[in-house]
């Protein structure tokens, strides 16, 4: 078994469909691709990733809550859910773990149902808008947080 810490990378609804469309949002690069980056980063820092994505919203929060006792933190990108969920808002406060909330394009500069988000309040810090390398970067600021701590 690995000694590194393990972060949780979860991915919500549709972003099974990264490479696929709306590249001039998203950009070209798949899911696989995103988790091969961040596998490759974790290992510079000296950590392990879990890399999750369902369209569920309660399998979501299973996973959230069984991260309690096998992950050292959170990634979230939520999709749609980011928006709506209280549900994965009580999971990830009840979690317990550090969060921080990606998203790959600028949510702020989209349609104002964008502008909300029940995922931040609980978060330490966000990343918007800088496209995929956005959780390279969630990785350095977690490596940086659970140094802390
Ligand atoms: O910018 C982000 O990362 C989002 O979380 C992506 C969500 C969107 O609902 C959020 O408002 C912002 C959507 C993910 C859908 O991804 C697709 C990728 C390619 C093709 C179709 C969907």
């Amino acid at each position: 078994m690995s000694e590194r810490p393990e972060i949780l990378i979860l991915n919500g609804p549709n972003l099974n469909m990264l490479g696929t469309r709306e590249p001039e949002l998203y950009g070209a690069e798949t899911l696989d691709d995103v988790e091969a980056m961040c596998a490759d980063h974790a290992v510079t820092l000296g950590l392990d990733t879990d890399f999750r994505q369902s369209n569920f919203e309660g399998e979501l929060v299973t996973i959230i809550q069984q991260a309690r006792g096998s992950a050292s933190g959170i990634i979230i990108n939520a999709g749609a859910y980011t928006h709506t969920s209280v549900a994965i808002h009580d999971a990830l406060r009840v979690a317990d773990l550090p969060v921080i909330e990606v998203h790959i394009s600028n949510i702020h500069r989209r349609e104002s149902f964008r502008h909300t988000s029940y995922i931040s309040s609980v978060a330490e810090g966000i990343i918007v808008g800088l496209g995929t390398q956005g959780y390279v970067l969630a990785l350095d600021g977690m490596a940086r947080i659970l140094d802390r701590t």
